[in-house]
C-alpha cells in the first residue's frame, strides 16, 4: 500500500513538475480570472483569411496558446465575416491611420472599432510574429484594449547557428547531443523540429544554419541534401529558411576535381551545379556559411585566392536563386610576433569593396574569439562599401558551460551600442553604433545580418542550464530589435516562463542582470581573457604549451614580474590604432581607459594605483574574491522566489548554483595563486587565503581533461 502511495505521488510529480520543454510558449492557464475573462472578450474566434502554410501557422498557435491561457476552444473561421470579438489575421490591411508602416515581415496588432483584434502583417512571416506577439501581450499580463502596436525587425537575416557535427555532436555544446538525427532523416521526421520552429518563429529568428562552421563535406552529398530538405519542409511553415555551412574543398574531396581553386572554371561549374542541385530539394534555401582558412579549415587562400574571390565565387553560384553567403571574418594566423586582435582586420579591409553584392561578412563580436568581456571588433569602424553582419555566442563557451548562470542580454547589447565613431564626427551621441552598422542604417548596406551560435541540444530543456533558455530568448528578440532593453527582454521572459508573481520577478532579474560581471569578476577582471586551447571550461592561466602560441594563457596575459596585461598601445602591438581616434582616445591612455577594458590594451604594473585607489594587484585580488562570494548571493536571492517556481525548475536551478559557487572559488584561486608567483605580494589581509596551493588546482584542472 505504502509504496502505491508513494508511485502515485511519483507520478502526480511528474504529472505536474516542468520539464522546460515548452520554453517560454507554456501557455498556462492566466489565473487572473477578470484578466482572463476580458482576454476571452477579444478572442471568440481566428479568422485566418487565407491558406498559406505560414498563416495556418499562425491560427494554429493561436488557438492552441488561447487554449492554454484562457482554458477555452476557439474557433478557427475562414473570415470573419460580421462576426466581432476575435482576432482577424491578415496580409491586406492597410495600416491604421498614423501607424508606422510596416516593413517586410514587421506585424501590427490593431483594436479595431469593429470590436476585432487585427494580427496585420505584409508578409505572411509578419502575421504570424503578429500572433507571436499578441500571444505575448496576453503571457506577459497586459491588456489587449486599444492595441495599436506596430513593431519591424531591424534586421533582415535573422540567424541561428549550429556547431553541429554529422555524427550528432555540437562544438562547444552543452544541452546534450544534436538535434538533428541525421541517421534517421529523412523517413523519420522528429516531432521535436517542429516545436524548435515555433520557438525561433515566436522570437522572429528566420533563418538556421544546421551544421558546424568545421563543416563536412557530407552536406554537399545527394544522400544528405535529401536529409536537410526534411528538416527545410519542417521550418517553412514557421518562415525559417534553412542554411549550410560549406567545406571549401568539396569540389576535390566529393566532387573528384583535381583543385578546389575557386577561380577554375571546373570549380565553379561544379559549386554551380551543387547550388542548382540544393535549390531543386530546397526551393527556398538560404544560401552558405563559411569558415575559410581559419583555425586550420581549408580555404581560397590555399590556391593564393583571397576571402572576396572564394566568396565571389559561392556568389555567382546563388545567382539564379535568392540566397546569399554568409563569410565569417574569424581568422588568425599563427604568428608568435603577431597580436591575434589584428588579424581579422588586417586581412579584411583591403577586400572593403569587393565583395559580391551577394556576400555579407560575418564578424564576431570582438576580435578574439566570444570572451566574457571583448572590445567591439575593430572590423565594425572600416568596411563601409561591406554589408557585416554580427556573430554573438549563445552557447556558454567562455561562460561557465551549462553550470553557470549568465545571462547575456547585456553582453550583446553592450557591443551594439559602442560607438564606432566610424564617421568621424567624434559625437558621444551614439550615431555610429556597432548596431546602426550592422542593421544598415550607416552605410545603407543592401542587406543585414545578425547571427547567434545556439545553446540548444537534445536535453529536455533544450539548454542545459534552464536560466540559458533566457540567453536563446534575449538573442531573438535583440535580433528582431537591437533597442529593446536587457531588463525588459528578461521581465518578458521571467513572466512566460517562470513566475509572474511580482516580487520573484522582481529577485530574477536582478540576479539576472547581475549575473555577467559576477561572472566576469571571478573569471576574467579588468580586461583579462582566456581563449587558450582546450574545452575552455576552468581558466587554466599556467598554461605556456601548445601546438601554436596564440593558443596558451600566456600569450593573452603577459604576467611577469612587473605586470600584467597587453600592451596594445603604439609602444605594444599598436592594435589600437585599428579604432577610429575617438575610440583611441577612451583607450589609449592607461590613467583613463575604463577598467573593465584595462588590461585588454594596458601592461600595468601590479604596484599601479587604479582609480578605485587599490593597486592593481589588490583590486584584481578583490574583484576575484567578490565575484565568487556574489554567487552566494545569487544562491540566497534565488532560495526566496522557492514558493513562486516550479518545484523541479527550483531544485535544478538550486543544484548548479552550487556547483557555480564551488567552481568560482576554483577559478579564483587558479587565478589568484598563479598570479601571486609573479606579482609576490599578499592577499590583501581583508580576504580570506585559498584553502589550497597552486598544485591543488592545477592538478583539480588536470582531472576535467582525463579520459
Ligand atoms: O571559439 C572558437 C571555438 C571553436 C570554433 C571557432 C569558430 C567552430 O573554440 O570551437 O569552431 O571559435 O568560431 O570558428
Amino acid at each position: 500500500m505504502k509504496r502505491i502511495l508513494l508511485c502515485l505521488l511519483l507520478i502526480s510529480h511528474f504529472a505536474f513538475s516542468d520539464d522546460g520543454y515548452r520554453l517560454w510558449l507554456k501557455y498556462d492557464l492566466i489565473k487572473d480570472v477578470p484578466r482572463r475573462e476580458a482576454y476571452a472578450r477579444s478572442a471568440q474566434f481566428i479568422a485566418l483569411n487565407g491558406s498559406s502554410p505560414i498563416l495556418k501557422s499562425a491560427a494554429d498557435e493561436l488557438q492552441m496558446g488561447l487554449q492554454g491561457l484562457l482554458g477555452k476552444a476557439v474557433p478557427i473561421v475562414s473570415n470573419a465575416g460580421s462576426r466581432t470579438g476575435g482576432i482577424v489575421l491578415s496580409v491586406a490591411f492597410a495600416p491604421a491611420a498614423g501607424a508606422q508602416t510596416l516593413v517586410a515581415d514587421g506585424y501590427q496588432l490593431t483594436s479595431r472599432k469593429s470590436g476585432n483584434i487585427t494580427i496585420a502583417g505584409k508578409t505572411d512571416s509578419g502575421v504570424l510574429y503578429g500572433a507571436f506577439a499578441l500571444l505575448r501581450q496576453l503571457q506577459t499580463g497586459q491588456s489587449v484594449e486599444n492595441l495599436s502596436l506596430t513593431s519591424n525587425p531591424k534586421i533582415q537575416y535573422r540567424m541561428l547557428n549550429h556547431w553541429d557535427n554529422t555524427n550528432g555532436t555540437i562544438e562547444r555544446g552543452y544541452a546534450g547531443e544534436s538535434l538533428w538525427k541525421w541517421y534517421e532523416l529523412p523517413a523519420t521526421v522528429d516531432p521535436r523540429y517542429r516545436d524548435y520552429a515555433r520557438a525561433n518563429a515566436s522570437l522572429g529568428i528566420n533563418g538556421t544554419v544546421v551544421n558546424n562552421v568545421n563543416a563536412s563535406a557530407r552536406f554537399m552529398t545527394a544522400e544528405y541534401i535529401e536529409k536537410v530538405a526534411a528538416l527545410a519542409n519542417v521550418f517553412r511553415p514557421y518562415g525559417i529558411r534553412i542554411y549550410l555551412s560549406i567545406y571549401f574543398p568539396a569540389p576535390k574531396t566529393i566532387g573528384g576535381l583535381k583543385t578546389s581553386d575557386p577561380l577554375d572554371p571546373e570549380v565553379r561549374k561544379w559549386w554551380a551545379d551543387k547550388t542548382k542541385e540544393i535549390y531543386k530539394a530546397i526551393p527556398d534555401f538560404g544560401g552558405f556559411l563559411v569558415k575559410a582558412n581559419s583555425e586550420g579549415e581549408p580555404g581560397p587562400q590555399d590556391y593564393g585566392r583571397t576571402h572576396a574571390d572564394g566568396a565571389n565565387m559561392l556568389a555567382e553560384a546563388l545567382r539564379p536563386y535568392d540566397g546569399i553567403v554568409m563569410w565569417r571574418a574569424f581568422v588568425y594566423k599563427a604568428d608568435p610576433k603577431a597580436d591575434r586582435f589584428k588579424a581579422a582586420h588586417e586581412e579584411f579591409t583591403p577586400l572593403d569593396g569587393q565583395f559580391d553584392k551577394k556576400v555579407i561578412v560575418q564578424v564576431k563580436n570582438g576580435p578574439i574569439d566570444f570572451q566574457p568581456r571583448e572590445p567591439f571588433s575593430p572590423l565594425f569602424g572600416n568596411m563601409p562599401k561591406t554589408p557585416l553582419s554580427i556573430e554573438f555566442q549563445i552557447t556558454q563557451e567562455y561562460l561557465g558551460f551549462a553550470t553557470h548562470w549568465v545571462y547575456e542580454a547585456p553582453i550583446f547589447k553592450e557591443c551594439l551600442e559602442t560607438d564606432t565613431y566610424v564617421k568621424g564626427k567624434g559625437s558621444p551621441s551614439g550615431e555610429a553604433t556597432v548596431a546602426k552598422v550592422i542593421d544598415g542604417s550607416l552605410h545603407q548596406y543592401a542587406m543585414t545580418a545578425i547571427a547567434g551560435v545556439a545553446n540548444t541540444g537534445t536535453d529536455r530543456n533544450w539548454t542545459g542550464n534552464p536560466m540559458a533558455q533566457a540567453n536563446w530568448f534575449a538573442y531573438g528578440r535583440l535580433a528582431w530589435d537591437h533597442t529593446l532593453s536587457s531588463e525588459g527582454i528578461a521581465d518578458e521572459w521571467i513572466k512566460m516562463t517562470l513566475t509572474q508573481e511580482p516580487s520573484a520577478v522582481k529577485t530574477i532579474k536582478t540576479i539576472m542582470m547581475r549575473s555577467r560581471e559576477i561572472y566576469v569578476d571571478y573569471n576574467t577582471p579588468l580586461g583579462l581573457s582566456r581563449p587558450w586551447s582546450g574545452v575552455h571550461f576552468a581558466p587554466e592561466p599556467w598554461q605556456e604549451k601548445s601546438v601554436r602560441p596564440d593558443w596558451t594563457a600566456i600569450y593573452y596575459h603577459r604576467a611577469d614580474s612587473i605586470g600584467l596585461g597587453f600592451d596594445r598601445t603604439a609602444t605594444g602591438s599598436n592594435a589600437l590604432a585599428q579604432y577610429r581616434p575617438e575610440v583611441q582616445k577612451q583607450w589609449n591612455n592607461p590613467e583613463t581607459c575604463p577598467l573593465p577594458y584595462l588590461l585588454w590594451f594596458h601592461r600595468v604594473p601590479w604596484t599601479k594605483k587604479l582609480s578605485t585607489g587599490r593597486t592593481l594587484w589588490d583590486e584584481l585580488c578583490t574583484r576575484f574574491y567578490t565575484g565568487a562570494d556574489s554567487v552566494v548571493w545569487m544562491q540566497k536571492q534565488w532560495a526566496q522566489v522557492k514558493p513562486a517556481i516550479d518545484p523541479a525548475i527550483f531544485t535544478d536551478v538550486t543544484g548548479r548554483l552550487i556547483t557555480q559557487r564551488k567552481e568560482a572559488i576554483w577559478w579564483r584561486d587558479s587565478w589568484v595563486l598563479y598570479l601571486q608567483t609573479y606579482s609576490k605580494q599578499p592577499i590583501p589581509a581583508s580576504l580570506p587565503k585559498p584553502g589550497r596551493t597552486l598544485e591543488d588546482v592545477k592538478a583539480l584542472s588536470e582531472i576535467y581533461k582525463l579520459r
